[in-house]
């Protein structure tokens, strides 16, 4: 079986005001800010910091162009890894439930597939519960599925295709 994870797309983390934790990513360690937005269906206000390359993907042709032709750290695709700064909408989403029973932390991992229907066709045949049956709507265009984490060793695993920048 071929690998499935073709790389660390990114890392989810919760927190109780989204302003703030990307003060603290910026002030810290540096990093940009290169999405902001909102996702009703998965109740969260969400943030994405490119690690690695704060011009990758989502910040532009030219840096996307620059990272497709191999300069820079950027991963395949031209795409930088993350970190996804999730706020919730309200208590009752993932996100707000994972707060108020755990508090402030790691929330998911983000694997990238290159086809993420047969990626989603062949672990689901391994047992592991999907969440998503089909795709979803992710942040920066993405396509995006979530695995159960008692299925995985307590860890949230997300599936993310992206898209490659033409
Ligand atoms: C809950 N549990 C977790 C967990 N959230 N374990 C590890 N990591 C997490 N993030 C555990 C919890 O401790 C319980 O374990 C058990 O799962 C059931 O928890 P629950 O609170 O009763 O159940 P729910 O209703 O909170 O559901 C949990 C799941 C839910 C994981 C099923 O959060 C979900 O469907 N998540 C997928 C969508 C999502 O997370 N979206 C936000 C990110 P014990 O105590 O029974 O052992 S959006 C995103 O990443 C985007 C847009 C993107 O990347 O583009
Ligand atoms: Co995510």
């Amino acid at each position: 079986m071929l690998p499935l994870l073709t790389r660390i797309d990114h890392v989810g983390i919760a927190c109780r005001d989204l302003d703030r934790a990307i003060g603290l990513y910026q002030a810290t360690f540096g990093l940009e800010v290169v999405s902001l937005e909102v996702n009703e269906e998965q109740g969260v206000r969400e943030a994405m910091l490119a690690v690695g390359d704060p011009g990758g993907a989502g910040a532009g042709a030219g840096a996307a162009a620059a990272g497709a032709a191999g300069a820079g750290p950027a991963g395949p695709g031209g795409r930088p890894g993350y970190v996804q700064l999730l706020e919730p909408l309200a208590p009752d989403t993932p996100v707000g439930k994972f707060l108020a029973r755990r508090g402030e932390g790691i929330h998911h991992v983000g694997y990238g597939v290159a086809d993420i229907s047969e990626a989603l066709a062949a672990i689901g045949g391994t047992g592991v519960r999907l969440l998503d049956e089909r795709p979803r709507h992710g942040s920066m265009g993405a396509s995006i599925a979530f695995l159960h984490p008692a299925d995985l060793g307590g860890v949230l695993t997300e599936l993310v295709q992206f898209v490659t920048p033409a």
